[in-house]
């Protein structure tokens, strides 16, 4: 049986903006109150996605979710018409804001997901994140939850457990703070979980006990999954997921040195659980953590290709800073399973704290569980040219937070996702739409 890696981007919705929403994101606080480009975040992230399948890959995407998020607005107490109750909410900029955000975008913390070669049960296995530390974020999970259960449907292959219950005690960001190590996609995999504790500046959004349980609804088999706990120093450096700080794929653990807080206890049982693991590491004499976060080095995909070869896809930030250019260079060259460097712009994207892995979330399905996917969210030429026209069409190329209180906007950006689930089949999915 043949097992793929699908990555399933999030399409960059219309209110995509820059609100300085999450505290301890360095670059979301930084840019706080710029002008965004909507259009163009939405087009350099269908750009990512077309080289990667470029690349051999299927690729999917995730809907974006309708912002502003006018069931949120009305739980809140802002009643009336939604043209009221954006009114109404103009007088509280901070709730508008959260309501408004794009951030469904960063589908590496949409969920977990474990294939099935390493769940009891034999099925794939979904918990959507409850992303339950920043407010803009917590919104996601149900409308999450549904886009899951909409696009892997078939319950003989797929298994969705709910979000975990409890709030900011069980903080789930999902995929964000997890990887898989095996020598092939289709091999019984190791499941590696970094959880943070709060540092001195930055909370932890990932909890241990959080990650204890999704690794226990999805069946994992307890000696091959590993909890690791990020580095209190990368933390407070800004890396509020650990997938800032380092990526796995397939036999390859690529990732910065001060990733872990006990870095010699973290690799021996990594290397315990998985004895085939190439660990490819760059010192911090060679690359800081501050050049590490500032240009999100170690937030590339790393893509087994059909051929054999394993590719980062970075961001275009990475090639800019000569000592992280130079780390990849030298990584290319030296005898390890990376081989080739694909640098991409998605600045919109990363002016808020979101890389290329951030962007997509990993699925492994066998052939069986491709074909019971639904085809509507796997792209082909005619679907990225719909996608790219529908952007075009409804889009704007600039936006700024005082843009949010028009109610004009609200229209307009909920009319782009109304004509959104046209374009992908989803009948009246939202709730805007119910
Ligand atoms: O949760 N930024 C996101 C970025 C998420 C990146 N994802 C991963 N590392 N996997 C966050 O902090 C900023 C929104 C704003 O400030 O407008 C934001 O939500």
């Amino acid at each position: 049986m043949t097992h793929h890696e699908l990555n399933f981007d999030g399409l960059i919705g219309p209110t995509h903006n820059y609100a300085g929403l999450s505290f301890g994101n360095l670059a979301s606080a930084r840019n706080k109150g710029a002008a965004s480009n909507p259009r163009a975040a939405a087009l350099q992230g269908l750009a990512k996605m077309r080289a990667v399948k470029l690349l051999g890959l299927h690729q999917g995407l995730l809907p974006p979710q309708d912002r502003p998020h006018m069931k949120t607005l009305r739980a809140l107490g802002f009643s009336g018409t939604d043209r009221q109750i954006i009114e109404k909410a103009s007088a509280h900029p901070e709730i508008l804001a959260n309501c408004y955000a794009a951030s469904s975008m960063w589908t590496a913390n949409a969920g977990t997901v474990a294939p099935s070669p390493d769940a009891a049960d034999g099925k794939v296995h979904f918990t959507p994140a409850n992303l339950a530390t920043n407010f803009h974020r917590a919104i996601e999970g149900d409308t999450t939850a549904r886009v899951l259960k909409h696009i892997f449907g078939s319950e003989r292959h797929f298994v969705h457990h709910p979000l975990l219950p409890g709030g900011v005690h069980f903080g789930d960001e999902g995929a964000a703070n997890h990887g898989r190590l095996a020598k092939d996609h289709g091999d019984r995999g190791v499941h590696l979980f970094v959880y943070g504790i709060d540092g001195d500046k930055f909370p932890a959004r990932q909890k241990l006990r959080a990650s204890e349980a999704v690794a226990r609804s999805h069946l994992l088999d307890p000696s091959k999954t590993v909890f690791v706990q990020q580095s209190k120093a990368a933390l407070d450096a800004g890396a509020f997921h650990n997938d800032v700080v380092g990526v796995a794929n397939g036999t390859a653990l690529f990732l910065h040195e001060r990733s872990f807080e006990d870095r010699d206890r973290a690799l021996a049982a990594i290397r315990k659980a998985a004895p085939f693991v190439e660990i490819v590491e760059a010192p911090a004499s060679q690359v800081s953590l501050e050049d590490a976060i500032a240009t999100y080095l170690f937030n590339s995909q790393l893509l087994s290709l059909p051929g054999g070869e394993m590719a980062l896809v970075l961001p275009k930030e990475s090639e800019e800073n000569a000592r992280v250019k130079a780390f990849v260079d030298e990584t290319l060259s030296k005898n390890n399973p990376i081989n080739r460097a694909i640098y991409m712009d998605v600045r919109e994207s990363m002016r808020n704290g979101g890389g290329p892995a951030c962007l997509r979330l990993r699925v492994i399905l066998s052939d069986e569980e491709l074909t019971a996917t639904n085809a509507n969210f796997l792209l082909d030429d005619e679907k990225f040219d719909a996608l790219e026209a529908w952007a075009g069409k409804h889009y704007r190329d600039r936006l700024i937070p005082d843009d949010l209180r028009d109610p004009k906007f609200m229209e307009e950006a909920l009319a782009a996702i109304d004509a959104l689930t046209r374009l992908l089949g989803m009948g009246a999915f939202y709730d805007f739409q119910r």
